[in-house]
Formats: structure tokens, C-alpha cells, sequence
């Protein structure tokens, strides 16, 4: 069973967003192993900037999923974690983004890989420049560093140590301080 190689983006703005976060990794399916963590930032909204303050963090893992059968079990667990329909950019309490798979390009009805505007984003390449700093977008032609170089990063702090590791027995262990 080939294994693939993934990077997510985690965001959340609503209620208890440690726990969120928490439990979004916790509740990510059994197919898909968790290798590393990066540290969680608080982020400025971006897009509809009314809303409160996110917070964000990236993870690898690795997978035998197809990227549409991944992408449809993350909408799964989204619900499950108590996420409803908002405005688009609204606020959220839990969001899972698929932003790589291998150096897959994709794009389908529902599905765009690489995610079409981390490199917009340094909610996403800050902590993602964390764990892969030198993956390099497949479309782009730049690391992950040197796409992070070219964002703005007002305005984000640091929230959490950074976390030596990110993988126990079960592949489940969280360490959000
Ligand atoms: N997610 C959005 C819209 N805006 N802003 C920040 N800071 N962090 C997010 O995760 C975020 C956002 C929609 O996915
Ligand atoms: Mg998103
Ligand atoms: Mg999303």
C-alpha cells in the first residue's frame, strides 16, 4: 500500500480553540498518520476581518487515502467537531485544510491541491514553515520559507512552545501547551 505524504492546515476562532485544535487532531481518521506538529500561532483574521482572532497550526502525516477520500473525511470530522455553515472566511470552530499531497497537482468539483491561496496566507505558511520549511509548492517553484518571506506577518504571535514530538505508539499523541 503506497504511502503519501500530506501537510494540513488546522484553524479555529470559535469557543475553546486549544481544545479544538486538540481535538480535531485527535479525532483525524486512523488512516492518516500523524509525523509532525508545528507549534500554534494566533492570527489576525484574514479576509473578513470582523470576527475574533484564530488559531492556527499545520501538521504532516502520511496516508494510503486518496486525496478526495481524505478531503471527505476531514468535511466528516469538521461536522462532527460542532462546525456549522458560516459566510465564507467566517468564523469557525474547527477547520481542516488539505494543502499538499505528495507533489500532487489536482484540480476537481471540490478539490483544489496545492490548496489554491496558502501562499497568500501566513497563517498557514507560518506554522507549515515550521515542520517543511523547504517543500517546495509544486506549481510555484518556491519553498515554503521563501513563500512565507513574501507575506505579512503582522500581527501573529507564537501561542505555543514548539512541540518536540509529534508522534507516540498510536501515532495520536497532542502536545498543545
Ligand atoms: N480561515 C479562514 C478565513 N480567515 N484567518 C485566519 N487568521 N486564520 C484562518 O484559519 C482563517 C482566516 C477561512 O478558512
Ligand atoms: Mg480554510
Ligand atoms: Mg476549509
Amino acid at each position: 500500500m503506497t504511502k503519501h505524504s500530506l501537510y494540513l492546515a488546522l484553524g479555529t476562532n470559535l469557543g475553546d480553540r486549544r481544545a479544538n485544535l486538540r481535538a480535531a487532531i485527535a479525532a483525524l481518521p486512523v488512516a492518516v498518520t500523524v509525523l509532525a506538529e508545528s507549534p500554534v500561532y494566533e492570527t489576525p483574521p484574514w479576509g473578513v476581518t470582523d470576527q475574533p482572532a484564530f488559531l492556527n497550526m499545520a501538521l504532516k502525516g502520511e496516508t494510503a487515502l486518496s486525496p478526495l477520500a481524505l478531503l471527505a473525511l476531514l468535511k466528516r470530522r469538521e461536522t462532527q467537531l460542532g462546525r456549522t455553515p458560516s459566510i465564507r472566511y467566517g468564523p469557525r470552530r474547527i477547520d481542516m485544510d488539505l494543502l499538499f499531497y505528495d507533489n500532487l497537482v489536482l484540480q476537481t468539483h471540490g478539490l483544489t491541491i496545492p490548496h489554491p491561496r496558502l501562499h497568500e496566507r501566513a497563517f498557514v505558511l507560518l506554522p507549515l514553515a515550521d515542520i517543511a520549511p523547504d517543500f517546495l509548492h509544486p506549481l510555484l517553484g518556491k519553498t515554503v520559507a521563501e513563500l512565507l518571506a513574501e507575506c505579512d506577518t503582522t500581527g501573529i504571535r507564537r501561542f505555543t512552545v514548539r512541540s518536540s514530538n509529534a508522534n507516540s505508539a498510536n501515532g495520536r499523541m497532542v502536545r498543545i501547551y
